[in-house]
């Protein structure tokens, strides 16, 4: 066990393949290594890029990985439940994309899929960044399709977040998920070769304009600006979300997009926000713990029987579920 933890502490690919191999079988050994990691972790910037299905997330993922070792990072990158099997056709495409960067050995690619268990992907995510982490990698990408809820908090456990649109999907701003702009740090405009991109760049500057009279202090939440906040905490630095283009079938404007992460690191790392965000992060992580330790301890004393005539229960409104867990909670802490 130590010698999977100096591997991957010494950024061995096989030891890091193989602790990640742990997590998603949800090996025990797997959670006592990750445990001792913890405190060699904290220094990656963990990049989220999030954007509906086809947006170019994967394309551009493989361009931004490509900069950033130019830039001499050292990149790991996580697929998050890819839109398909491991079979299917998008998970090829992705690694057909990602081939420009095999045999790198400052670049780690892994896809984590859903295995349905409880807090499972969301669990194994961030733990597969914290290896990363350990690993010394200074740069963690984590690419999720922005289709759930689920899927958006794993975006906003990370430093920089960055949305993903494309043209063309009836670009007024209603038809813009709710929400983006509550997690967007930078805002990218992909696909701009096709015509309708700079009506896409209009239509989401016009979104962040109706959101000026807001102060973007923590990250996912709005503060408003109002005197007693200016009396609280005064001349606090702001983030203007920047709308960014590219076209990363052809890797432009990738440099310039690079360029904005980086300032948005520096930004984050010059002010408080990287102690909220860490705060934020450790919050999600201990309740995600807490939720799959608790359903755990049920299934160890409550009988499966009893648990199922619960919900059934629920169900069919003879229950209310509130009365249901709190008999749940009476039998675990017996
Ligand atoms: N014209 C154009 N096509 C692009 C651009 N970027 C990506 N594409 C194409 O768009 C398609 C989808 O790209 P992906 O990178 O797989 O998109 P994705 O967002 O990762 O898709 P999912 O992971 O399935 O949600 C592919 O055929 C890409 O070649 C671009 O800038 N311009
Ligand atoms: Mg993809």
């Amino acid at each position: 066990m130590d010698d999977l933890i100096e591997g991957v502490r010494n950024g061995r690919s096989r030891a890091i393949a193989r602790l990640i191999t742990q997590v998603e079988n949800s090996e025990a050994a797997a959670e006592t290594a990750v445990m001792q990691l913890h405190a060699y972790t904290g220094k990656a910037h963990v990049i989220g890029i999030t954007g509906p299905p086809g947006a170019g997330k994967s394309t551009l993922v493989n361009e931004l990985a490509k900069e950033l070792r130019r830039r001499d990072k050292r990149v790991g990158i996580i697929a998050v439940d890819p839109s398909s099997p491991f079979t299917g056709g998008a998970i090829l495409g992705d690694r057909v994309r990602m081939h420009d960067l095999a045999g790198d050995r400052g670049i780690f690619i892994r896809s984590l899929a859903s295995r349905g268990n409880l807090g499972g992907l969301s669990q194994a995510t961030t733990a597969v960044v914290k290896i990363f982490d350990a690993a010394g990698f200074d740069v963690v990408l984590v690419e999720t399709v922005g289709a759930g809820q689920s899927e958006v908090d794993i975006a906003a456990a990370a430093h920089t977040t960055l949305v993903i649109e494309a043209p063309g999907m009836g670009d007024d701003i209603q038809s813009f998920k709710a929400g983006i702009l509550e997690i967007a740090d930078i805002l990218v405009v992909n696909k701009a070769d096709r015509p309708s991109a700079a009506q896409t760049v209009k239509s989401l500057e016009m979104m962040l304009h109706l959101g000026d009279g807001h102060t973007m202090r923590h990250h996912g939440r709005f503060v408003e600006e109002t005197a007693v906040n200016q009396i609280a905490a005064p001349a606090q630095a702001t983030w203007q979300v920047p709308v960014k283009q590219t076209v990363s079938t052809e890797g432009q404007g990738i440099p310039e997009l690079v360029d904005a992460i980086e300032t948005h690191y520096r930004f984050i790392r010059d002010s408080s926000e990287w102690q909220v965000r860490e705060r934020e992060r450790s919050r999600r992580e201990m309740a995600e713990i807490l939720h799959a330790r608790l359903w755990q301890r049920v299934r160890d004393s409550v009988a499966e029987l009893d648990r199922e005539q619960l919900i059934t229960a629920v169900a069919n409104r003879d229950l209310d579920p509130y009365t249901a867990v709190n008999q749940l909670l009476q039998q675990i802490e017996k």
